[in-house]
């Protein structure tokens, strides 16, 4: 049987980060479709974050992506973001967006663009420090595009030495996360293109490297909760970047594309002992089309939903099917969790918590939206569209 006030009680603590290229303009390559009131500066992008916090309860840090989020005093920058009532999570770097890094970053065969990747990476770190962030997430686009082109395993040779260098460099409550993803923009190797080499390398260099899972950068019918499972039970699950996609890397809103995929994924979590803080739960989303402040309360939303269902999960009933070979039996236990209809249980636990049952409504109502309009005039580009 499942103990309902537990359950709640795990609801409450949970945390889920919003990323601040959220807020900000994007779009495709084909074209980024400007949206009225978006913010201007990393303040409204953070006022934007503590929004979506005041009326989900959960989202309490939103993450920053150097050089999108550049200030001249990080520290000014958490004050503000405290005094709207979050604070600053985890720093992503960018190496990838610099006419140097065409032939890649830290894995550049000229020793001079990998020196000024390294003193990004370094940067970020002092940034950290300003900021009281505990995790510096690394994804790289370094890559190649063509048999030949470079020596794929004195890629990994310049790829560890850098990250070497970072964790060397880290505080002692900080943490690396290293991000991997299939392909994109690189077409025929990837540096760290699968779990397995982000693993490789976070395994090597220590306790305070750890694996960051975007849910978008596998290949189509990978199964991402298996790696989940094998990540958590390795100490080395860091952190999610959570997406959905229905062909690559879409960043659509997370449980919109397929939510019982994120119902697994959380059951292994959950399965694993992974909803404490040493698994940062993120969001890595674009919001293109939709109205951004609103993507983001349905996908933290969305998150909440998928957890609720797999801490519904009779675990007592699924080991016993499990253990007596009762394949469907098994099966039904975890079906029956994912088919409940968790809402009404997360409306009450919003009023318990002093907000609205309802998020959506709430902020629909709250006049948010039209006085960013009228205040905000040339909003910015996250970041890809810049
Ligand atoms: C790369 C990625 C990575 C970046 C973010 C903007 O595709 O997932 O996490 O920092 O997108
Ligand atoms: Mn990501
Ligand atoms: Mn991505």
């Amino acid at each position: 049987m499942t103990d309902i006030g537990a359950v709640k009680e795990t609801l409450r603590a949970q945390r889920i980060e919003t990323p601040s290229w959220a807020y900000g303009n994007s779009g495709t390559r084909f074209k980024v479709f400007a949206q009225q009131g978006v913010p201007r500066t990393p303040q409204e992008k953070i006022d934007d974050a503590a929004t979506v916090h005041r009326y989900t309860g959960v989202a309490p840090t939103v993450a920053l992506h150097i050089p999108w989020d550049r200030v001249d005093d990080y520290a000014a920058l958490a004050d503000h973001a405290r005094n709207a009532g979050i604070t600053l999570g985890a720093i992503n770097s960018n190496v990838f967006q610099d006419d140097d890094y065409m032939l890649g970053s830290v894995t550049n065969p000229d020793p001079a663009v990998r020196k000024k990747a390294l003193n990004h990476l370094l940067e970020c770190v002092d940034i950290m420090d300003a900021t009281g962030s505990r995790d510096l997430k690394l994804w790289f686009s370094d890559g190649t595009n063509y048999p030949g082109q470079d020596d794929v395993r004195e890629r990994q040779d310049r790829l560890a030495e850098a990250l070497s260098a970072v964790y060397d460099r880290l505080g002692d409550d900080q943490r690396l996360l290293l991000e991997y993803k299939l392909f994109e923009p690189a077409f025929y190797t990837t540096d760290v293109p699968d779990w397995g080499t982000a693993y490789a390398h976070c395994l090597r260099l220590g306790p305070k490297a750890v694996v960051c899972v975007d849910t978008g950068h596998h290949a189509p019918g990978t199964n991402i909760e298996f790696i989940v499972a094998v990540l958590l039970r390795e100490g080395k699950l860091g952190a999610f970047d959570f997406n959905s996609r229905f062909y690559a890397d879409d960043d659509l809103m997370v449980g919109a594309a397929d939510p019982f995929q994120l119902f697994r994924i959380m059951h292994e979590v959950v399965r694993g002992g992974g909803l404490g803080p040493q698994v940062a739960f993120m969001l890595d989303q674009c919001h293109n089309i939709e109205p951004k402040i609103p993507g983001q309360i349905r996908s933290v939303m969305n998150v909440q939903e998928a957890t609720a269902k797999a801490l519904l999960v009779d675990a007592d009933a699924l080991r016993a099917a499990q253990r007596s070979g009762d394949v469907l039996g098994a099966n039904a236990v975890l079906m029956d969790a994912y088919n409940t209809d968790v809402r009404p249980l997360l409306a009450e636990l919003r009023e318990e918590m002093g907000l609205d049952p309802d998020p959506m409504a709430a902020y629909r109502r709250s006049g948010y939206a039209e006085r960013i309009v009228a205040e905000r005039v040339g909003g910015t580009a996250a970041g890809w569209g810049a």
